[in-house]
């Protein structure tokens, strides 16, 4: 297996198995397991229509015997393939086709390891790459015929925050993940030594540092399973400052959040001067200048219309001199 490690990462194995089951997959490739000899089996979700379907990868293409039966969490091997079909178990892009369909779009299409923009590390041998709410993850205890679960599919990621001097910073919010069913993005907040702690599911893992007296900073992390993930970060800022910016009097707020389609951000200023609020995302690229110009002391509106951005988190930034306030809002379509 080829090393999926990220470089400003090591992988330790410190715990035992997780505990926690929740049997939710409703996804066509829903389980791709490899054995020590690099043979494979895919279970499959109940399809509508799953005659005539076929498989691709880098190397292959083949149709899947329409005589096989069809029920829930249907395993193949290479056995119910009427062509020969090589996945890589370093790394492929697993597609699947329907006729109909085909050959415009694949109706599901799974890009592991080795694979440019790869969504998910190669599993070992044992392992599977399983499918729970549309989020693919590693599990270390495959369930091929079963619904899956997470059991031994629970990982962690520990890490520590500092800033551009060496210094840990507390305070850190540390977005991880986004709630599945109120689209709210789900975090924890660095201690007073800069750490944080993250339990999750041993997935690709998009992690957003939101902190306020510097620009936002993003890491991928590959979570395995049972295991844990230390990673460093470094934040564009100096923490140890002699003198910290006095906020008192400064202050944003956004409304409605989720934002549909319009949304307003209402902010006050302590004093005159001038100021910006801005749009960022959460990799910390600017989206939008809203405003920027001198400003009375008092309160102020500016609005948004997120107009054909993708949904998501995105954060609106006061800056009034040495002061920064951050708002965030969630944008639904
Ligand atoms: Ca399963």
């Amino acid at each position: 297996m080829k090393s999926f490690f990220f470089p400003f990462f090591v992988l330790t194995v410190l715990l035992p198995g997780a505990t926690e089951g929740n049997p939710v997959v409703e996804h066509h490739m829903s389980e791709l397991v490899f054995n020590e000899s690099s043979d494979w089996h895919i279970e499959f979700f109940l399809l509508e229509s799953f005659e005539g379907c076929m498989l691709t990868t880098m190397t292959d293409t083949a149709w899947i015997n329409p005589d096989i039966l069809y029920e829930d969490y249907i395993v193949l091997d290479a056995n119910d393939l009427l062509q020969p079909l090589r996945i890589d178990p370093d790394g492929d892009i697993l597609s699947l086709w329907l006729p109909g369909i085909w050959p415009q779009y694949p109706i599901d299409e799974l890009r592991f390891g080795d694979q440019p923009n790869a969504e998910i590390a190669a599993p070992p041998a044992g392992y599977s790459i399983s499918n729970l709410s549309y989020i693919r993850y590693l599990d270390a205890s495959p369930t091929p015929g079963e619904p899956n679960d997470t059991l031994d599919a629970m990982g962690d990621i520990i890490g520590t925050v500092y800033d551009s001097t060496g210094n840990p910073v507390p305070g850190v919010e540390v977005i991880y993940d986004t709630d599945v069913n109120t689209g709210e993005p789900v975090s924890t907040i660095t201690d007073v030594s800069g750490e944080f702690t993250i339990h999750t599911l041993a997935s690709v893992r998009f992690l957003s540092f939101i902190c306020e007296s510097c620009p936002t900073e993003s890491r991928s992390v590959q979570v395995w399973p049972d295991s844990t993930v230390e990673i460093s970060v470094s934040l564009d800022c100096a923490m140890n400052s002699p003198v910290y910016p006095d906020e008192n009097g400064y202050e944003i707020s956004s409304n409605p959040n989720p934002v549909f389609e319009e949304v307003t951000f209402s902010y006050k200023l302590r004093d005159s001067g001038p100021h910006s609020i801005a749009i960022y995302d959460l990799r910390g690229s600017l989206v939008e200048l809203l405003t920027e110009e001198y400003g009375t002391a008092g309160s102020h509106t500016v609005r948004w219309n997120p107009g054909y951005i993708p949904a998501g988190v995105y954060l609106c930034r006061l800056e009034a001199g040495p002061v920064t306030k951050i708002t965030k809002c969630v944008v639904w379509k």
